[in-house]
C-alpha cells in the first residue's frame, strides 16, 4: 500500500490529557532520545520527523506537560510565556463525565491532519504517543487515505467506553467508541471535525484483561472481535494473530492500522505505564505481533502509546522505552535473522 521508496513519518505527540498522570507526554522525546530515528534508517526506511510544538500551541488549560505548576484544573485562563512567546490557556471545564474535552478534541484534530498527510503522500505515520486518546486521531487520519483499513488494538483495556458509559471521565478509556460513532458520541467539540470512520467488523483486539462492565456489554452488543490473555493462553499467540486477521482482514488485501498500547505487555516487560495490569503478554508474545503484521505486508499506520517515562525507577524507564523503540522497530519489518 505505501508509494515509492519505503518512508516513515513520525508523529511525536507530547499529550497526556486523555488521562490523570503526568509524563506520558514525555515519551516521545525519550523514545526519539534512545536512537528511534537511526534505528528505523537502519532497517532501510527513509525517516521523516518533524517538531512536536503543533501539539503544543493549543490554547486550553491544564497545560499538557509535565510542569509541577500545571493548574490541576482548567477553569480560568491563564497567560503564560512560553520562550518568547505569550500563549493564551482557555477555560476547558468537564462536559457531561469527560475530563478535558476541548483539549484532548483539539490535539487529535491535530493528529489527524498529520497522520492523513503523512499517509497521503504514500509514507507510513507511526504516532508515538502520548496517552491512547490519540487513537481517535491517528485512526481517523489512516481511515482519510485508506476508507477500508482495518484495526488491530492491543492493549489490556478495550478502551471503548463512551462520553455515558466511563467511570473514570478519562478519554483515553474512550477512543473506539468515538471512531465507531456509539451513543453518546456525537457531542461537541468533537462532532466538530470526527465523523464515524470504523464499523464494528473493522476491529479486533488482543492482550484484553481489564475491560470494564458496560464495556464488556458494548463489545457483545455490537459484535466485535476480541482476544483476551485468556485466549493468549489457550491458542498460543501465532493462531491468535492469525485468527485476529483471518476476522478483520480474511484475504490479507485491506490496509492495517496497528494501535499499540504498551500495557498490553505484562507490567515486568513494560513497567513505566500509567495503568499497568498483570498478566500480560511476555516481551517476545508482544513482539511477535508486530513481526507477524509487518510479515503480512499489510500495515500502514503504526501508533505506541502510553509509555510513561515518569514512572519507578530508571531502570523501569529505560526497559520500557526500549520496548517502545522495538516494538516500533519490529512493525517496520525488523527480524530477528
Ligand atoms: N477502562 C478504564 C477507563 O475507562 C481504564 C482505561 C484505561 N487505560 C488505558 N487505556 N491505559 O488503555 O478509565
Ligand atoms: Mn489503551
Ligand atoms: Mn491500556
Ligand atoms: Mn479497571
Amino acid at each position: 500500500f505505501l508509494e515509492g521508496t519505503p518512508t516513515v513519518g513520525i508523529v511525536g505527540c507530547p499529550f497526556s490529557g486523555g488521562q490523570g498522570r503526568t509524563g506520558v507526554d514525555l515519551a516521545p522525546n525519550k523514545l526519539i532520545s534512545a536512537g528511534l530515528v537511526d534505528q528505523l534508517s537502519s532497517l532501510g526506511w527513509e525517516v521523516h520527523y518533524n517538531s512536536q510544538q503543533k501539539f503544543l500551541d493549543i490554547p486550553y488549560n491544564p497545560i499538557p506537560t509535565s510542569s509541577p505548576t500545571a493548574p490541576s484544573k482548567g477553569t480560568e485562563t491563564v497567560n503564560e510565556t512560553d520562550g518568547q512567546k505569550e500563549i493564551q490557556r482557555l477555560p476547558d471545564d468537564d462536559i457531561g463525565k469527560m475530563k478535558k474535552p476541548r483539549l484532548v478534541s483539539a490535539v487529535n484534530q491535530k493528529v489527524a491532519e498529520e497522520v492523513s498527510e503523512i499517509a497521503g503522500k504514500g509514507w507510513l505515520p507511526l504516532t508515538l504517543g502520548g496517552d491512547h486518546s490519540l487513537a481517535m486521531g491517528t485512526v481517523a487520519g489512516t481511515k482519510a487515505k485508506y476508507p477500508d483499513a482495518c484495526l488491530i488494538w492491543i492493549d489490556a483495556h478495550a478502551d471503548i467506553n463512551t462520553p455515558l458509559s466511563t467511570d473514570s471521565g478519562n478519554l483515553h478509556g474512550c477512543p473506539v467508541s468515538f471512531l465507531l460513532g456509539l451513543e453518546g458520541t456525537d457531542v461537541a467539540p468533537f462532532n466538530e471535525w470526527l465523523k464515524p470512520c470504523l464499523k464494528p467488523s473493522e476491529i479486533v483486539y488482543i492482550g484484553l484483561r481489564d475491560v470494564d462492565g458496560p464495556e464488556k456489554a458494548i463489545l457483545k452488543k455490537h459484535g466485535i472481535k476480541a482476544f483476551s490473555m485468556h485466549h493468549v493462553d489457550k491458542y498460543g499467540i501465532a493462531k491468535v494473530v492469525e485468527m485476529a486477521l483471518d476476522h478483520v482482514n480474511p484475504d490479507r488485501s485491506k490496509p492495517v492500522h496497528l494501535s499499540y498500547d504498551v500495557d498490553a505487555l505484562d507490567p515486568m516487560v513494560a513497567p513505566s505505564t500509567g495503568t499497568p495490569v498483570r498478566g500480560g503478554l511476555t516481551f517476545r508474545e508482544g513482539h511477535y505481533i508486530t513481526e507477524a503484521l509487518a510479515e503480512s505486508g499489510c500495515l500502514v499506520s503504526v501508533d505506541i502509546m502510553e509509555v510513561n517515562p515518569s514512572l519507578l525507577d530508571p531502570g523501569s524507564v529505560e526497559k520500557t522505552v526500549a520496548a517502545g523503540c522495538s516494538l516500533a522497530r519490529a512493525s517496520l519489518g525488523e527480524t530477528l535473522l
